[in-house]
């Protein structure tokens, strides 16, 4: 199926065509590329949530949680699922796939697993695209779950509308640790396994925390759930409902849509940016002899950074004076 195939398949309903078009986005090649291009404008009235927080926080189980009461509320559901490139991540899909088993019966949802291995810098690009597609495809709430750890999730987390932050009660001290760029991509934030001790510690450390995070116009609420039972996720949806009526909101909508198309675009850019400049900067061994000096200490890091970047600038024009 050629790009235009996929567009009309996906915009018709079809799950074969949807699929196919997930992996060619995934690949970041030229199809996914243009079913982007042409799928975009249809984007925009899926509610968007990302799910993010350290491993094991009880992502997978709360996002079928949520897909389970958006459900009752008569909602379709999308989920992508970005899977952490950990050795037990086959374990990680295979877990989700039981801990969603009720679903995949399901015709109003629709879950698929990305890899997030070896997908150098593009994880941002794929993941928000994904979540393109399912949005274009008509579903009425796409999730995306990702693992909080490095700057690449925290990227993805800002192709979504609203970030969900999952803590528990036990991270006391990775609460402590969490940086505020991480508090403050969430709008909401969750202690999950509250049927364990601690909770409302959690619950009072981040209040702490939000305390001295930047002012926004939106306060994000701080709740408790056990998505093992199901308990707290009611008011979990109503707060992302919340959330999402605020971004429709007509006195911030516009402010909003432009702070989000702006974290998208400039996301975007930079994982380019530094693919091709890694690109240039291997390509005469320039980055490993200035790496090597480094470590022998016959040149300092810095100057290093300096040579690399006109290295990187050289190969560029040169690329340029090749091309007609
Ligand atoms: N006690 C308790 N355990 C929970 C709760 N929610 C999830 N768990 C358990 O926590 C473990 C991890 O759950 P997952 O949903 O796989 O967590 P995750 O954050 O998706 O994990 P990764 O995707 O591997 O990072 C599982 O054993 C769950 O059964 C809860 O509310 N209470
Ligand atoms: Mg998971």
């Amino acid at each position: 199926m050629d790009a235009r195939a996929l567009v009309e398949g996906i915009v018709r309903g079809d799950r074969r065509a949807l699929a196919r078009a997930l992996t060619h986005v995934e690949a970041d090649n030229a199809t996914g590329r243009e079913v982007l291009a042409a799928l975009y404008p249809r984007t925009g009235r899926a509610q968007t949530i990302g799910v993010t927080g350290s491993a094991g926080a009880g992502k997978s189980t709360l996002v079928a949680a949520l897909a389970r009461e958006e459900r009752r509320r008569g909602r379709s559901v999308g989920i992508i699922a970005v899977d952490p490139s950990s050795p037990f991540s086959h374990g990680a899909i295979l877990g989700d796939r039981i801990r969603m088993q009720d679903l995949t019966g399901d015709g109003g949802v629709f879950m698929r697993s990305m890899a997030s291995r070896g997908n150098l810098g593009g994880l941002s690009e794929s993941a928000g695209g994904a979540l393109d597609i399912l949005d274009a495809a008509g579903f009425d709430v796409v999730i995306l779950e990702t693992v909080g750890a490095g700057q690449d999730e925290v990227e993805v987390a800002n192709a979504a509308g609203t970030t969900v932050l999952v803590t528990n009660p036990s991270a006391g001290d990775e609460i402590q640790s969490m940086k505020a760029g991480l508090m403050e991509v969430a709008q909401v934030m969750v202690v999950n396994k509250a049927d364990l001790a601690g909770a409302d510690t959690a619950v009072a450390q981040l209040r702490a925390l939000l305390a001295i995070a930047a002012r926004s116009s939106w306060e994000p609420p701080i709740l408790k759930a056990i998505a093992r039972t199901g308990e707290g996720v009611a008011d979990l949806v109503d707060a992302i409902d919340r959330h999402q009526q605020h971004l429709r909101d007509s006195t911030h909508a516009v402010d909003e849509r432009r702070a989000l198309a702006e974290r998208q675009v400039v996301a975007l850019a930079r994982a380019a940016l530094h693919r091709e400049a890694l690109v240039a900067a291997n390509a005469n061994g320039a980055l490993a002899s200035l790496v090597d000096d480094v470590a022998l200490r016959t040149r300092d890091p810095r100057s290093a950074a300096e040579a690399l970047l006109v290295a990187i600038r050289r190969a560029w024009t040169a690329e340029r004076e090749v091309r007609p």
